[in-house]
């Protein structure tokens, strides 16, 4: 814990003090918060102090969040509370007028003020059109989710004036953001011409990111970077001698369709960050570190995912590079137009070999809402939920839609519409599981023709693999009950079958100790997303560290987010492994 605050929390005067210039909240927060004292940091003290706010009642809640009665306008009095946690936000005359009036309308509706999302370097204050955006969205959130997302906000303004107060910058965090943001400028048409973001395997913009993630290694001070067979981009800081066994690390940087920004990417630039400053300090650790950008995770472009791992395992199918992609693109087509070999002797090179190396860890935002539920910045995942995916399509009878009597259709879409609903109540009933129809499609399908065909996806999860195993055969049991009522025929065809991928009690506690070491409370989870981790599980141990995002924790949407001040204690939790592995080499 830095000097300051430690002497400014060390009496109970100046942590009352503390904690009201924080939150205005009058005593009754301070005093709670100063029965869990000592605090082993900073973190330790935010996670207190907004673990406190969240046990106490909800009119305490509502009167934190509530502005001094006199203030007119909620809004206006929240944005000189941000301008206070991040200087002033610009709007037009226009845009402030309006601002006050959904502000209003705000107030009306929940009985206390917008709470804005403050920014903090290196993101752009979001300035008025976005408050705007963010105003209108929250409007639409349900009571208590939005009291839980206000409170969050008040948490993120007392941890910038904290940091002011303190004179602390995430400045790891903050690269890492910054590079999000940098790579997030690669998109594909049509999404980059939306603001969206959407990087597949191979396609221009999947290869610019390879390019900057190559140029960031070697400014970093990789001692080796190149770009392997499958388009993963490799960087290697050696150890004090070379055939020295590696630690391994790293994620994916391709993305799904219209998605976050730090999905994957986190987990290859943390770990860049932790060669960068070991190699600013002339550091050689007793072991290797080897860094791995994965060209493919989500299966966006071609019907198979984890491609880039699966490499690195020795799982890669040959029956994928014949795979094409909805524009009759072959994988191995793909593979050659973008300068790689796309044949199974170079992919099977790629093969690690587990002897020369000490375990996998992959570090990754939670894409979930359990971190922030909890008000804590990281998390240590214990297992990988079991997943399996499948494409699918129904096939009846094309028909007049004016001509055709109800009782006479074999509608492919209304069958998949059972079976969309089915899969949502198997899996309702079973702990754990999930069940997801991602993608459909009446294939040229009119608005004046019964559906004749009927395509879809299936993604199924769970804790384990027996209870994955159940509910999806429950689901398939389902619909071909539902094809044979309605005289349809319909086909399966898996795409991926992962187990679930309990995290190595060796590594996990490492990562526990590093948390302990940064004074962050230690919570282990499970991951209901998959990960790489979950493929090199196959070959090595392997153990995540999970990062808290905003917002509910949500992913695969433009709003996933996190904060600098909680990317910076990932990047010091990390490297805080670096020398728990050193300690015990
Ligand atoms: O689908 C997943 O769980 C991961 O984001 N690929
Ligand atoms: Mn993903
Ligand atoms: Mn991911």
């Amino acid at each position: 814990m830095s000097e300051v605050l430690a002497h400014q929390i060390a009496t109970h005067t100046g942590f009352v003090a503390l904690v009201d210039e924080l939150y205005e909240a009058g005593p009754w927060l301070a005093e709670r918060a100063w029965r869990e004292r000592p605090f082993a940091s900073a973190a330790a003290l935010k996670a207190c102090l907004a673990r406190t706010v969240r046990e106490a009642s909800r009119d305490e809640q509502v009167a934190l969040l509530r502005v001094p009665a006199d203030c007119r306008n909620g809004v206006a009095a929240r944005l000189a509370a941000s301008a206070d946690a991040t200087g002033p936000m610009q709007a037009s005359p226009a845009d402030a007028a309006r601002l006050r009036e959904l502000g209003d309308d705000y107030a009306a509706r929940f009985g206390w003020p917008f709470v804005p999302e403050v920014s903090a370097p290196p993101v752009r204050e979001p300035g008025a059109p976005q408050m705007l955006e963010d105003l209108r969205r929250r409007l639409d959130n349900p009571m208590e989710l939005e009291l839980v997302e206000s409170l969050r906000q008040l948490h993120r303004i007392a941890e910038l004036r904290l940091n002011r107060r303190l004179g602390l910058r995430p400045l790891l965090g903050e690269q890492v953001l910054e590079w999000c943001e940098l790579l997030a400028e690669h998109s594909e048409p049509p999404w980059q011409a939306q603001g969206k973001l959407t990087v597949t395997y191979l396609s221009a913009a999947h290869r610019a990111c390879a390019a900057r993630l190559r140029q960031w290694m070697v400014e970093c001070g990789f001692d080796e970077v190149h770009l392997d067979a499958i388009g993963n981009v490799v960087g290697i800081y050696h150890a004090e001698h070379r055939d020295a066994p590696r630690l391994l690390t790293g994620s994916h940087y391709d993305t799904v369709r219209d998605a976050g920004r730090l999905d994957g990417r986190v987990g290859i630039l943390v770990p860049m960050l932790g060669v960068r400053e070991l190699a600013r300090a002339r550091r050689r650790l007793p072991f290797g570190i080897e860094v791995v950008g994965f060209a493919e995770e989500e299966g966006q472009r071609f019907q198979a995912a984890f491609l880039g791992s699966s490499a690195l395992v020795g799982s890669f199918d040959p029956a994928w590079l014949e795979l094409r992609d909805e524009h009759g693109v072959r994988l191995r087509e793909a593979m050659i137009e973008a300068g790689l070999p796309g044949t199974m002797e170079a992919i099977r090179a790629l093969r690690r070999d587990p002897a020369r190396y000490l375990g996998f860890v992959e570090v990754h935002i939670e894409q979930g809402p359990v971190l922030e539920s909890l008000d804590l910045p990281l998390g240590i995942v214990h297992s990988i939920n079991a997943s399996a995916r499948a494409v699918g399509e129904v096939v009846g009878m094309a028909a007049h839609a004016g001509t055709t009597p109800m009782d006479a259709r074999r509608d492919a879409a209304c069958a998949v519409a059972e079976l969309i609903l089915l899969a949502e109540r198997s899996a309702a009933q079973a702990p754990g599981a999930v069940a997801t129809v991602g993608q459909l499609e009446v294939p040229g399908g009119s608005v004046n023709v019964v559906p004749g065909r009927c395509r879809f996806s299936l993604d199924v999860r769970a804790p384990d693999d027996a209870l994955r195993d159940r509910v999806r055969t429950q689901i398939e049991v389902g619909l071909r009950e539902v094809c044979a009522r309605r005289g349809l025929r319909m086909e399966l065809r898996e795409t991926l079958r992962e187990p679930a991928a309990p995290s190595d009690a060796g590594l996990q506690a490492r990562w526990e100790r590093a948390l302990e070491g940064l004074g962050v409370p230690v919570l282990r989870m499970s991951s209901g997303a998959g990960h790489d981790a979950m493929k090199m599980h196959r070959l090595l141990p392997q153990a995540m560290l999970f990062v808290r995002g905003a917002h509910g924790g949500i992913s695969h949407n433009a709003l996933e987010s996190s904060t600098a001040d909680d990317l910076h204690l990932a990047c010091q939790a990390f490297q805080r492994l670096l020398e728990d592995f050193r300690a015990s080499c």
